[in-house]
């Protein structure tokens, strides 16, 4: 079980595809996971999002031990009957939305004392707690609780997060019982190299079955994330999976992967599917748009996806407009499919030996924007 099979490597960048064995089934990456918070993906259901092409949904520990509670999704068969999902699925240990979401009163050594942002109860998450809520969610993955600062930050702050990250790293490990859940470690380090590669080099010498890297797309440049990634990916083991969390924009995937990483998730394509925004090959556009009212060819001319393939700017635009629901769905529909395809796109482009060009041409286009 979760074991990771390297298959191909790109020559001139670090891109690599493999394939990750969980319970529920064989991930190829690198992939894109749509983020799933409460126990669903926004707008989708889960027939959708197999046509769709996604392989491994997220979900998160934080929302769903709020609401409807770890032991209520246990009795109905974990996550993945309760939502009637049958392929693999992670969960964020909360150690992000804890510090994002939540009224904290207090990050102690023992865990993070915080205000529920549904009902303002007071609770007191740890490493050991947030291990067993996504032991009772049944994940195939789990997520270390961390600690995530938000950018800027100061290097005792950074340094601070990375030594209390590395101490719940290890009281997680040692909370963790189920043999059909892989447990990952996260790397913190805000933008100092040296912090960053120790937290990894410490996490990697504890044995994880995958690494994930906290802690950036929370207010650097895309340019520091790539060049922290530069600096970062080399110290994190060869043969394991890579998980950059909460990234990102379309272009931040392609950049990532040629850095080594492996897995990705984001809100994106669904936050923006509810706003009215739309990922195209030409860059971002927003369907609200006066001079898309009679345009009737469809979001992107290139996508295959249900809506692209059915629908046109100009119906989209009233739909949304008219504030009917089907727009939402068929916007949200569009861009996940974006990303999972861009990024499911790019693994067959490493096994064609053809990478660098892939990214090249999505980068041309993309940021040169037609938009
Ligand atoms: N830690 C955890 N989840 C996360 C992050 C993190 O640093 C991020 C940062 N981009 C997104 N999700 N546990
Ligand atoms: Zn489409």
């Amino acid at each position: 079980m979760f074991e990771y099979r390297l298959i191909a490597q790109d020559p001139e960048t670090g891109a690599r595809a493999g394939e990750f064995v969980t319970p529920h089934g064989v991930i190829p990456t690198p992939v894109f996971m749509p983020v799933g918070t409460q126990a669903t993906v926004k707008a989708m259901s889960p027939d959708e999002l197999k046509q769709i092409g996604a392989e491994i949904i997220l979900s998160n520990t934080y929302h769903l031990f709020l609401r409807p509670g770890p032991d209520l999704i246990a009795k109905a068969g974990g996550l993945h009957g309760f939502m009637n999902w049958d392929r693999p699925v992670l969960t964020d240990s909360g150690g992000f939305q804890v510090f994002s979401l939540a009224g904290i009163s207090k990050v102690m050594d023992d865990g993070v004392e915080f205000q529920s942002h549904l009902d303002g109860t007071r609770y007191l998450m740890t490493p050991e707690l947030a291990t067993q809520v996504q032991e009772k969610l049944g994940s195939d993955i789990a997520m270390c609780f961390d600690q995530c600062v938000k950018l800027p930050c100061s290097r005792e702050q950074a340094q601070d997060a990375v030594e209390r990250t590395l101490r719940w790293a290890a009281r997680c490990k040692a909370a963790h019982t189920r043999a059909d859940q892989a447990q990952f470690g996260i790397v913190q380090g805000a933008l100092f190299d040296d912090l960053r590669a120790a937290c990894a080099d410490e996490l990697a010498r504890m044995d994880f079955p995958g690494y994930a890297v906290g802690g950036l797309s929370v207010g650097e440049s895309h340019a520091e994330m790539y060049r922290c990634l530069d600096a970062l990916m080399p110290h994190l083991p060869e043969r394991k999976p890579r998980y950059l969390m909460g990234v990102g924009h379309p272009a931040n995937l392609i950049e990532g992967i040629a850095r080594g990483v492996d897995m990705f998730d984001c809100v994106l394509p669904t936050r923006n599917g509810r706003t009215g925004t739309v990922f195209t090959r030409d860059g971002r556009m927003n369907v609200k748009n006066r001079r898309y009212a009679e345009d009737f060819s469809p979001i992107d001319a290139e996508c295959d996806c249900y809506a692209c393939r059915n629908f046109t700017r100009a119906y989209v635009r009233h739909l949304y407009r008219a504030g009917e629901i089907l727009a939402v769905r068929l916007l949200s529909w569009h861009n996940v499919h974006f990303l999972v395809q861009l990024v499911a796109g790019a693994r067959q482009a490493i096994v064609e030996g053809r990478f660098g060009e892939y990214r090249r041409e999505f980068m041309t286009r993309y940021e040169g924007g037609a938009y």
